[in-house]
């Protein structure tokens, strides 16, 4: 990544400035100052699943009333996991329902007795739906599992002299619905000669395993009681000047002094300024820029990889990968990710899509009007949440949505225009993979997302299909519409260990076969119209024990094999074939100032 002095971050050309959020509030990532504590509540927690019938038995006896343990057994539960990833128990691995979780903390004397003092709880993510109580008082409900929230708990720690102690209990639900994103349906089975009494599976329509729990960090934070809530920034060059227009939300009071500093990577003051809102100047500004990407053709190619949980070994690793291979970019499919991989991209010049969890918008009745209104909240989210990040270039509203029909178009449309209405500075998209003459929600984005899986869904084992299939996809859809294409999911299951050659399905060589064919084909159209090719996927990962499209069936052998690494990030042969083209390409297409050099391998052939 180009660094230097003066990092005043122009990403892309993102001007955020006009933002409008209808939330209330904003969402800074908590970090420590002179003035902000923060307490991290990750590690053990108390837990149970309801496992009663209804599943309201927490509710009907107000578990959160008194100790976890009092209301019946519990077990150790990791903060951040997935509560259906740790267990041997079979029940709780497919559970459906509410599970609870509890902590208890000991707060700094400081934190319950200073009344200038606000603390706040503030948790990463819980998936799908919360309601939190702190010492038994409902605190703080939200819906939607990958987004942070949080509630000022101060007048519930700060009310004597010594309540220290604090219980927080967290309730959450993983049902999904037709309003929740992503949907879901609960089928209930009634035949009694093959189910019993009261039996349902839930019905996703998504190709991932639905982790759920709190899967990303909990803490406590303080701020003094006059404080910033915001801050948007938005960047622009001019000659050799970086210009950060900021604008601060403060809240609390009306009487507070603003002084503003940005500082560079090395902790360095490059810019002044006063007040709430202005524009700081950087001369001789060291531009933010895409690891190894040439401004023209700017190109995208990566792999896409997933980041619901959050765990940092596993996170270094996979940028490790990244870099190893040469990748300059990937897109959060199908969820945003935890808000460290958002730094991490800053931080290593990986160029994001960032996704939402519109994803499994399959059936007609999930473009309704709960639906759409969920959906806009949820981008509002998303962007309040990732808004200041150079690493994101455009936002994904929608994974492979139902696009042919007219209610999808509507649909497709409004969250759209939400989205650019919340950042009219970004291009916003949603990656389809409907016909391009059926497609109704294509006219609204600005950049055509294609998947596509030649030789795989279809034409199975016929690999010398795939360029003229290829070139067939890129040639309609821009005839139709014009504008730049990204080829935004390709690839092959394979399982790491199996060889056949002449390549068979499932097999290394028929993946490296079958993207050999892929970029014969992208290579026509990438100087043009094609900005981006990001594989399906980056590794392997874990799916339900069936595929539901084109018919629910047990197309799956633990998980998704699509991985060009697998679970445990080691690499198949798809992977040296990749390594090979990405470095290639950054090297024909060098931007002057990076460094297209491997990161490991000192004696590299494109270095
Ligand atoms: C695409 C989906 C992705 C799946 C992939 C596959 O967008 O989530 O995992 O297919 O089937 O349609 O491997």
């Amino acid at each position: 990544m180009a660094r230097g002095s003066a990092v005043a971050w122009a990403a892309l050309g993102p001007l955020l400035w006009g933002c409008a959020l209808g939330l209330q509030g904003g969402m800074l990532y908590p970090q420590e100052s002179p003035s902000r504590e923060c307490k991290e509540l990750d590690g053990l927690w108390s837990f149970r699943a309801d496992f009663s019938d209804n599943r309201r038995r927490g509710f009907e006896e107000q578990w959160y009333r008194r100790p976890l343990w009092e209301s019946g057994p519990t077990v150790d539960m990791p903060v951040p996991s997935s509560f259906n990833d740790i267990s041997q128990d079979w029940r709780l691995r497919h559970f459906v329902g509410w599970v609870w979780y509890e902590r208890e903390v000991i707060l700094p004397e400081r934190w319950t007795q200073d009344l200038r003092t606000r603390v706040v709880l503030r948790i990463g993510s819980a998936h799908s739906y919360a309601i939190v109580w702190v010492n038994g008082v409902d605190t703080l409900e939200h819906e939607g599992g990958y987004l942070p929230f949080e509630a000022d708990i101060s007048n519930l720690v700060q009310v004597g002299p010594l309540p220290s102690r604090l219980r927080i209990t967290i309730a959450i639900n993983n049902t999904l619905t037709p309003t929740t994103l992503p949907p879901g349906t609960i089928q209930y089975l009634t035949d009694t000669s093959k189910y019993p009494k009261g039996y349902f599976v839930q019905n996703t329509y998504f190709d991932f395993f639905n982790y759920a729990g709190l899967q990303r960090s909990v803490l406590l934070y303080t701020t003094p009681t006059t404080y910033i809530d915001d801050i948007t920034v938005t960047t622009s060059v001019e000659q050799d000047s970086g210009l950060v227009n900021y604008q601060i939300s403060v809240k609390g009071s009306n009487l507070f002094k603003l002084e503003v500093r940005l500082l560079d990577a090395e902790n360095k003051v490059v810019a002044n300024g006063t007040g709430t809102q202005g524009q700081l100047k950087v001369p001789g500004v060291s531009l933010w820029w895409p690891y190894l990407m040439h401004e023209r053709p700017a190109y995208l190619y990566s792999l896409e990889i997933r980041g619901k949980g959050f765990d940092w070994p596993l996170l270094v690793k996979d940028f490790n990968l990244l870099r190893w291979l040469g990748a300059n970019a990937f897109r959060t499919s199908h969820y945003p990710y935890a808000e460290e991989v958002m730094q991490m991209c800053d931080r290593y010049g990986i160029v994001v899509i960032d996704e939402c969890p519109g994803v499994g918008l399959a059936l007609p009745q999930f473009f309704n009007n709960v639906s759409l209104h969920h959906h806009m909240q949820v981008m509002e989210e998303v962007v309040r949440r990732d808004k200041n990040h150079p690493a994101v270039v455009m936002w994904s509203v929608a994974n492979e949505p139902a696009s042919h029909l007219e209610s999808a178009g509507y649909y497709l449309k409004m969250v759209i225009a939400h989205t650019k209405s919340l950042d009219p500075s970004r291009p916003v998209t949603f990656v389809s993979n409907s016909n391009y003459a059926a497609d109704k929600g294509a006219p609204y984005v600005d950049v055509i997302c294609l998947n596509s899986y030649y030789s795989w869904y279809h034409d199975y084992g016929h690999l010398e299909l795939i360029q003229l299939q290829l070139a067939t996809q890129f040639e309609n859809w821009y005839k139709k519409y014009q504008k730049p294409i990204i080829q935004s999911e390709y690839g092959a299951e394979t399982i790491a260990g199996f060889h056949q050659d002449p390549p068979l399905m499932f097999t290394e060589e028929y993946q490296k076969s079958l993207l050999e064919q892929y970029h014969l084909g992208l290579d026509q159209k990438r100087r043009k119209y094609v900005v981006g090719e990001l594989i399906w996927n980056f590794a392997d990962f874990m799916t339900e024990q069936w595929k539901d499209r084109p018919l629910k069936a047990p197309t799956r052998v633990l998980g998704n094999k699509k991985g060009i690494f697998t679970r445990q990030r080691q690499p198949k042969s798809a992977a040296f074939l990749l390594r090979e083209r990405y470095w290639k390409i950054a090297n024909e297409t060098r931007y002057p100032h990076s460094v297209a050099k491997s990161q490991c391998l000192e004696n590299s052939l494109f270095t």
